[in-house]
């Protein structure tokens, strides 16, 4: 959410009243609007029109629950280098850039709801952000003077989950589409929860952040910096609602009633909802997003099975969420990208729109275009994921080594104590608050691994050093084989790159410990998201992690990487390992201290299958 406010707090601070001399659009004027919807309910509106500017236009949306007014008079001009290049580089060559409060958020009327479904697919009679883009759209284009009647809209996260909705149902002048680090299913793999195990601190904040006042974005008092204690001394759940929300946000309340993948969660995951792009629509997603990383991959690979029309795209980048919209994204926390990624990426989004919607160039946009992390490079691929890889599994070892030769032992084990009273952070501490000063939220997924690799109860595996490159790019699938003494567990699996004892490209990195692909499971569900049904002690299973996407070469010397552990706090909330049908209930006396195996054995052989690929 973070970079969404940073775009307003840049615009308005910068702002200076300019007027367009020439015939080039230099500065853009504001008008403020309420649109009204079908139901009555009115959307406070800003258009952002190139000044002194004849020539006709199309008109570009972002709709978001941030707000976005400014606090510039009405008709006073903005000079557009004051802007974001994000923005800028678009509205340089003329488009109508509009902003809007979504229903219920800051100043538009009616009533927020986090996620809403897109209720008129079964009730015509109904609103939803789908019909609310619609009803933008006919307004706009019926009622803004110089449109040329085409509309696109974007966004990133919030923004990019309107985006998406909107390619539902589409209004006949829009055009095109690029949902942006857009969540897809908030119980499977986006904010809330990933693979059923709940994201706490994002999950507390974020509903306080939204749901606490409508005209503001609220951050949560919290009375200390460091959070790590904060959130453990909250103890179980249900404490959340009688110490602090008194159940007065609805999002949180509704975390705590649906602790399943029940109707509520399919109800409103555009998996459920959204199977066919009618417009063309550019999915933008990074490999490192701290809140977002899964719905762009799935929602494209989704569209994908049914894009008939060839309307459907794909852009991955070695991002934080939205980083691509920033002015350079050359880095994220140590990791070097060796080039101005976003500066790349904003060229390439203004072919889109000016294609689509004004009809320049040709049209020739690669079905794929995936940074290859590693090598530093851009590729295009006519597929994602690119089908010339051959599935090599790497395997976990009880010596703690990894390979690609499947271990022979029958018996082979490595077991670790999980204390919930006790748990591995997921970051270096300070737990700084998510969106607060000095927050290293925005760079954990790639943080130094080093920082936990030596506890008891992190367990790592790696293999040799590579003799030469091994480019991995496609899906990632962890097939871990573990139990429990208890009822219940998680399980977090990283691959990790690890670089070598001295890395002669940087002495500095040597040693680290990247996390290329990472993810939770929930033991609870690992035969359905739907039933959870307790673990049985001692007994081994398979639990089937989705690690996601990745385009990463591990280069010549470095060491590819498995680390285990079962607590990632306080991003995730703490399983009591005791089986309770709902954790939101959950007592203290619940949370039981328990010994996990993971097995590596020709029995029981915990691998991660990588897409190698092919010369
Ligand atoms: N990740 C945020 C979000 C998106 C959609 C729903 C809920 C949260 C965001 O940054 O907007």
């Amino acid at each position: 959410m973070k970079k969404i406010i940073l775009l307003v707090i840049f615009f308005v601070s910068q702002f200076t009243i300019l007027f367009a001399q020439t015939d080039t659009v230099i500065s853009i004027t504001k008008k403020s609007y309420r649109i009204p919807m079908r139901d009555g309910v009115r959307l406070f509106t800003i258009a952002l029109y190139p000044a002194n500017y004849t020539k006709q236009v199309p008109i570009l949306i972002e709709r978001t629950p941030y707000g976005t007014d400014l606090p510039i008079q009405e008709d006073s001009s903005l000079s557009i280098d004051k802007l974001p290049s994000y923005y800028s580089i678009l509205l340089k060559e003329g488009y109508i850039l509009v902003f809007q409060d979504m229903r219920g958020k800051f100043k538009s009327e009616g009533s927020f709801e986090m996620n809403r479904p897109l209720y008129h697919l079964t009730d015509k009679t109904r609103t939803d952000e789908s019909t609310d883009a619609w009803d933008t759209v006919d307004w706009l284009i019926k009622n803004t003077t110089n449109n040329n009647g085409k509309a696109g809209i974007f966004g990133i996260s919030y923004p990019g989950y309107l985006a998406l909705d909107a390619v539902v149902d589409p209004h006949p002048a829009l055009k095109a589409s690029s949902p942006q680090a857009s969540p897809a299913d908030m119980f499977l793999g986006d904010d809330f929860h990933h693979n059923g195990a709940f994201r706490l601190s994002y999950g507390f904040e974020y509903s306080y952040l939204v749901e606490n006042a409508k005209e503001a974005n609220s951050f949560f008092p919290f009375p200390k910096y460091d959070l790590f204690d904060w959130y453990l001394k909250l103890g179980p759940l249900k404490n959340v609602n009688e110490k602090y929300f008194n159940n007065k946000l609805p999002a949180w309340n509704d975390f705590a009633k649906h602790p399943d993948y029940d109707a509520f969660w399919k109800k409103q995951s555009a998996l459920t909802s959204i199977h066919t792009t009618q417009i063309p629509t550019l999915h933008v997603g990074g490999y490192y997003d701290q809140e977002d990383l899964n719905g762009p991959q799935i929602m494209y690979a989704q569209l994908e099975k049914k894009d008939s029309f060839n309307r459907n795209y794909i852009v991955l980048g070695p991002w934080n969420h939205g980083q691509w919209a920033s002015a350079k994204a050359d880095s994220l926390g140590k990791i070097d990208f060796e080039s101005k990624t976003a500066i790349w990426y904003q060229a390439l989004q203004k072919q889109w729109f000016d294609y689509w919607l004004k009809g320049m160039g040709d049209g020739k946009f690669a079905e794929a275009n995936c940074f290859q992390t590693g090598t530093n490079t851009w590729k295009t691929y006519s597929s994602w994921p690119p089908k010339n890889t051959e599935i090599k599994k790497l395997y976990a070892n009880a010596n703690h080594t990894a390979g690609f030769a499947k271990p022979s032992s029958s018996k082979a084990s490595v077991s670790y104590v999980s204390d919930p009273a006790t748990p591995v952070p997921y970051r270096s501490l300070p737990i700084e608050a998510t969106y607060g000063p000095g927050s290293r939220w925005e760079s954990w997924h790639v943080e130094d691994q080093r920082f936990v690799s030596s506890r008891p109860d992190v367990v790592s595996f790696t293999a040799d050093s590579l003799k030469e490159d091994m480019t991995i790019t496609g899906k990632i699938t962890a097939h871990l084989f573990a139990s429990t003494t208890a009822t219940d567990a998680d399980f977090v699996v990283k691959l990790i790159d690890m670089y070598p004892d001295i890395d002669s490209k940087n002495k500095l990195m040597s040693g680290y410990q990247l996390p290329v692909a990472m993810e939770v499971f929930r033991g609870r569900f690992r035969k359905s998201f739907e039933r959870p049904a307790p673990l049985t002690p001692n007994k081994p299973e398979e639990f089937i992690i989705d690690l996601h996407d990745i385009n990463h070469t591990f280069l010549k010397g470095h060491h590819l990487m498995i680390q285990v552990q079962s607590t990632w706090f306080p991003i995730i909330d703490r399983n009591p390992q005791q089986y309770v049908s709902n954790i939101f209930e959950a007592k203290e006396s619940d949370f039981i201290k328990a010994i996990h195996t993971i097995y590596c054995n020709s029995q029981y052989p915990t691998y991660i299958e990588l897409p190698v690929m092919k010369e």
